[in-house]
């Protein structure tokens, strides 16, 4: 019989909680053969990143997992075997509950949020006792190193790679031939006082830079560059912008496989341009007191130790001056001309990661 799995994510903002919940319960169901029920308590960000997913389906049952919609009564459900609390998202109480009076007690697994820092090693499989009820819970924290939990990636990521025709993606996404020596550059970022200058380097550099960015938290800041208030194409002096629909969690894989280099954000896309194994800048989730740039430059420390200094100070300029309101119009044509030498340092940064178990197997072990 097959093993039940209950996933909680609560959507905090943006598209990153259901963006690995999702993956992650794709992965169990498909790959390890279990029974996988998403609970959600917002479906919107999940119909854009899986579009046959209904924003308004209380029940629904997407490539092979049973998609529930979270609602705060919840309703009388018996706990699965192994139970996700996805971020610290609060499990409900009656499941809390029903889980401390099961026969057999659930194992009970906290998923945490991705970050490079040494602390998550001590913390990875630490157990809390639940303060009331006769229950423990299970950190599990994802990472970058062998005693950290892994990184998500599914089994047939290499196949689909090896499958994938740039040209017919082209034409899919209608985007205009490639010129000569140009550089395409995937755009997926929050707000950014850095944009302008951004795409003023773009325009006045000696190279053709081809962006493209997806709709999303960027395309007002990218308009108001262009002094438009709509529009899909925009061109000033070396640089094309081209507007891109919100793609499906799968092209937006092959958006980055397509592109040279990749802007990417949060978590998820994180880890997929680390996949891409092609250039990338991370423009991490802010939080308050500046505390993301110490998981940031955690990140940089482990991610440039392999590669020589003029490289891993080009990378870390921009990386900072990105996240932090530095000097782009600087740190954009150093980062440039090595670009080269970072592309072939996350060829091999991507090679080492695969190494590891993923993330889905990892916990599959785990819950023995
Ligand atoms: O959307 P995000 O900013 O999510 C964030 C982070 O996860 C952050 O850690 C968390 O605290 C916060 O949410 C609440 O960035 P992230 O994690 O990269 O998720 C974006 C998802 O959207 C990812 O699965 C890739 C996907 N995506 C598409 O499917 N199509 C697209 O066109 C684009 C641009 C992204």
């Amino acid at each position: 019989m097959k093993r039940h799995w209950d996933i909680f994510c609560a959507v905090v903002d943006n598209y990153g909680d259901i963006g690995v919940c999702w993956r992650l319960a794709r992965q169990l169901a498909t790959e390890h053969d279990l029974e996988v029920r998403l609970w959600v308590d917002d479906l919107a960000p999940l119909s854009r990143l899986c579009p046959e997913a209904q924003a308004d389906a209380e029940i629904q049952y997407l490539q092979g997992v049973e998609v529930r919609r979270w609602w705060v009564d919840f309703p009388p459900v018996a706990p699965a075997q192994v139970v996700i609390e996805a971020f610290a998202c609060t499990l409900p109480e009656t499941y809390l509950v029903a889980m401390a009076d099961a026969p057999e007690k659930p194992l009970w697994i906290n998923l945490e949020y991705l970050s490079a820092e040494d602390w998550v090693e001590g913390c990875h499989r630490m157990a809390s006792p639940h303060p009331r009820l006769a229950l423990t819970k299970l950190f599990f924290f994802p990472g970058f190193t062998p005693g950290a939990g892994g990184l998500l990636r599914e089994r047939d990521y290499d196949a689909r790679r090896a499958a994938f025709d740039p040209a017919a993606f082209r034409d899919a996404l209608g985007l205009l031939p490639r010129e000569n020596g140009e550089l395409t550059i995937s755009l997926f970022g929050y707000e950014n006082p850095g944009l302008a200058a951004l795409l003023a380097a773009w325009a006045g550099g000696d190279r053709p830079v081809r962006c493209l960015l997806p709709e999303g938290r960027l395309l007002p800041q990218a308009l108001t560059f262009f002094g438009a208030t709509e529009g899909r194409l925009f061109r000033r002096g070396r640089l094309t912008l081209e507007v891109l629909p919100f793609l499906s969690q799968p092209d937006y894989d092959a958006l980055l496989w397509l592109c040279d280099l990749n802007f990417v954000r949060g978590e998820d896309s994180f880890v997929r341009a680390q996949w891409a194994a092609k250039p990338f800048v991370w423009h991490i989730y802010p939080q308050e007191n500046v505390a993301h740039m110490v998981k940031l430059r955690a990140f940089l420390d482990r991610y440039l130790v392999s590669v020589d200094q003029v490289t891993a100070g080009a990378v870390r300029n921009l990386w900072e001056a990105w996240n932090d309101a530095g000097p782009l119009e600087e740190a954009w044509p150093a980062f440039l001309a090595r670009i080269v030498e970072c592309a072939q340092m996350t060829k091999r940064w991507a090679a080492n990661l695969h190494r590891q178990d993923d993330l889905a197997t990892q916990l599959v072990a785990a819950a023995g």
